[in-house]
C-alpha cells in the first residue's frame, strides 16, 4: 500500500511508499493512518478535513481497530455513545473542544444543539442530526475477534457488550419510531449529511423542491484542505445545505416539529439497509448479554418490518431500489450504490438476488469498460448528474465496497466477494488510503490518510484466512 501525503508515521512505514509491499506492511500502514488520527479516545475521519468526531465514521473505525487494537476499538464506540441525546438518536458529529479554530464549518456555534433542544448533550457539543447505524455491526465484530483469545479479554469484550447493548437498542428504537412514524419499516432522513452520501444525486430532485430563504453569511473551511475545489460539494450545495441546517433550527430539533413543517423529509434505502443488517448484529449481541426475550423479539420485528419496507422500494424496469419523498410521495428515481440497498439488508430470495447481482456488473456500475477497477461507481455512469471526481456523484469510495463486499459473503456469494476485496486492495495499494477514488484513471480524490478507508482495509485483510 502507498502511504498518501503525510509526513507523519514511522521510517518503516513510510518506506513502503508506491510498492504493494503484502498483507503484513499493509496492515501496518493502515494502522498507522489510524494511530495518527487518534485524538484521546477516539479517531479523526481525516488529518485536517474533518477534525471533529463523525458517528458512522468511528463505527468503521471501530471494526478496523478491533483487529488490530480491540481496546480502542471499544473505547473509540464508548466516547461516540457518551454523546448520545436522550432521545437514543446518536448524532453525526461530536464536537472536539480543541480542533482548530476556523478548520471545520458548520461548527458547534452554528448547530447550538445544546442551547436549542433539552434532549441533546452539553458538553461536548454535538450536530443536530444522524448518520447510517453501523455501530452494531462494529460491536460484534468487537466480540468475534476476542474470540479464542485469552479469557480476561474475551471477558472484557462480554462486558463491553453488556453495557452497550441498552444504548444500542435505545438508538435503533429512536430509528424506528421517530424516524419511522408510518412503521414503513423505512427511515426517514431531514438532511442529505444524514445519508452519509451528501451530494449524490439521488437528492437533486427533492433539494429542487426546498425554496431556500436567506442563509446567514458563512465561510467554507473544507476547500482549503483539499487539493481542488471539485473534489468537494459545490457552493449551491452548501447553500441548501446550510438552509435546511436553520430549519432543523427553528423547530429545536423537535422530532415531531420536524416532520410537520420540515422541507426535506426522505425515506432512505441505504440507510434503512443498514439498519436492518445493524438489527441482525445486534440480534446476535442479545444473544451473548442474554437479553430478555421482549427486546429480541422487538428486534426481530423491526428487521422483518425493514426488509418488507425495502421491497416496497423496488424498482422492476431499474432493477434497484429507489428511495422516496416523503413530501412528494414520489421514488426518487436516481441510480447510485444506494440502490443495492436490499443486498446490504441480506436474506434475499435468490431471483432478487440474481438482479441486483446483474445491475451491479453491469456497464451503469461495475462492469463499465473503461474502469481502473471493477469497483461500483457512488453514482451510475448513466446518470446525467454523474461527476467522476465530485465527492458522492461518481467517485468510488472503499467504505461503500466493504459495505457491498460484506453483504456478498453474507448472501453466499465468495467469488464476486473475493473480486470487490481483490479490486479494493489494489486500489489503495495504488493509490493510498485516500477518501474517495476517480473510478477511470484510479486518481485518489478528497482527503489523504482518510481512516474509515484504512478501517475497512484492515478488515478486508483480516479475511484473508477467514471468512467474515
Ligand atoms: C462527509 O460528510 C461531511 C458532513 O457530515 C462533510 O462533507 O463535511 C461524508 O462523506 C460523510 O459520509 C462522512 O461521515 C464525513 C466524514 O468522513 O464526511
Amino acid at each position: 500500500m502507498r502511504e498518501a501525503s503525510s509526513q507523519e508515521g514511522t521510517p518503516e512505514e513510510r518506506t513502503v511508499g508506491g510498492t504493494p509491499g503484502g498483507s503484513g506492511s499493509a496492515n501496518a500502514l493502515a494502522a498507522g493512518v489510524l494511530r495518527r488520527n487518534g485524538v484521546k479516545s477516539w479517531t479523526r475521519p481525516a488529518p485536517t478535513l474533518y477534525p471533529h468526531q463523525w458517528s458512522w465514521d468511528s463505527a468503521f473505525i471501530a471494526l478496523g481497530l478491533a483487529h488490530s487494537d480491540n481496546g480502542r476499538a471499544t473505547r473509540e464506540l464508548e466516547s461516540l455513545f457518551a454523546s448520545q441525546w436522550s432521545t437514543g438518536k446518536v448524532p453525526h458529529i461530536v464536537f472536539n473542544p480543541d480542533a482548530p479554530p476556523r478548520s471545520y464549518f458548520p461548527d458547534a456555534e452554528r448547530w447550538n444543539s445544546s442551547a436549542l433542544s433539552p434532549d441533546a448533550p452539553s458538553s461536548p457539543h454535538t450536530s443536530g442530526l444522524c448518520q447510517p447505524p453501523v455501530h452494531a455491526i462494529a460491536v460484534r465484530r468487537i466480540w468475534e475477534t476476542s474470540r479464542g483469545k485469552d479469557e480476561r479479554r474475551v471477558s472484557r469484550a462480554r462486558g463491553f457488550l453488556r453495557d452497550n447493548f441498552p444504548r444500542l437498542l435505545n438508538w435503533h428504537r429512536y430509528l424506528a419510531t421517530a424516524r419511522d412514524p408510518e412503521e414503513s419499516g423505512l427511515v426517514t432522513i431531514y438532511h442529505p449529511w444524514e445519508s452519509g452520501t451528501d451530494n449524490s444525486p439521488r437528492w437533486d430532485a427533492a433539494l429542487e423542491e426546498v425554496q431556500i430563504g436567506e442563509v446567514p453569511s458563512y465561510t467554507r473551511y473544507d476547500l482549503q484542505h483539499v487539493a481542488d475545489a471539485s473534489h468537494r460539494p459545490t457552493d449551491a450545495e452548501y447553500d441548501r445545505f446550510l438552509w435546511l441546517l436553520e430549519m432543523l433550527k427553528r423547530t429545536r430539533y423537535e422530532e415531531a416539529e420536524i416532520y410537520e413543517s420540515h422541507p426535506f423529509l426522505v425515506k432512505d434505502v441505504f440507510f434503512s439497509a443498514i439498519l436492518v443488517a445493524a438489527n441482525e448484529a445486534l440480534l446476535d449481541i442479545a444473544d451473548v448479554v442474554d437479553a430478555p426475550d421482549e427486546d429480541r423479539a422487538r428486534i426481530e420485528a423491526w428487521m422483518h418490518r425493514g426488509r418488507r419496507g425495502l421491497e416496497g422500494c423496488w424498482d422492476p424496469e431499474l432493477k434497484l431500489c429507489l428511495d422516496l419523498d416523503v413530501r412528494a410521495g414520489e421514488p426518487l428515481r436516481t441510480r447510485t450504490i444506494a440502490g443495492f440497498a436490499p443486498l446490504i439488508a441480506g436474506d434475499l430470495d435468490p431471483g432478487r438476488l440474481e438482479e441486483l447481482l446483474g445491475t451491479l456488473d453491469s456497464p451503469a456500475f461495475a462492469g463499465h469498460p473503461g474502469l481502473r477497477w471493477p469497483l461500483p461507481p457512488s453514482t451510475s455512469f448513466r446518470e446525467p448528474g454523474f461527476h467522476p471526481r465530485s465527492y458522492w456523484r461518481g467517485p468510488t469510495w472503499p467504505v461503500a465496497n466493504w459495505l457491498l463486499w460484506w453483504s456478498l459473503l453474507r448472501a453466499g456469494e465468495p467469488e464476486r466477494a473475493a473480486q470487490m476485496r481483490g479490486a479494493t486492495l489494489d486500489q489503495l495499494s495504488e493509490g493510498g488510503f485516500a477518501e474517495y477514488f476517480e473510478p477511470f484513471t484510479g486518481e485518489p480524490l478528497g482527503s489523504r490518510e482518510q481512516s474509515w478507508t484504512a478501517a475497512v482495509a484492515l478488515d478486508m485483510l483480516a479475511a484473508e484466512t477467514k471468512s467474515a
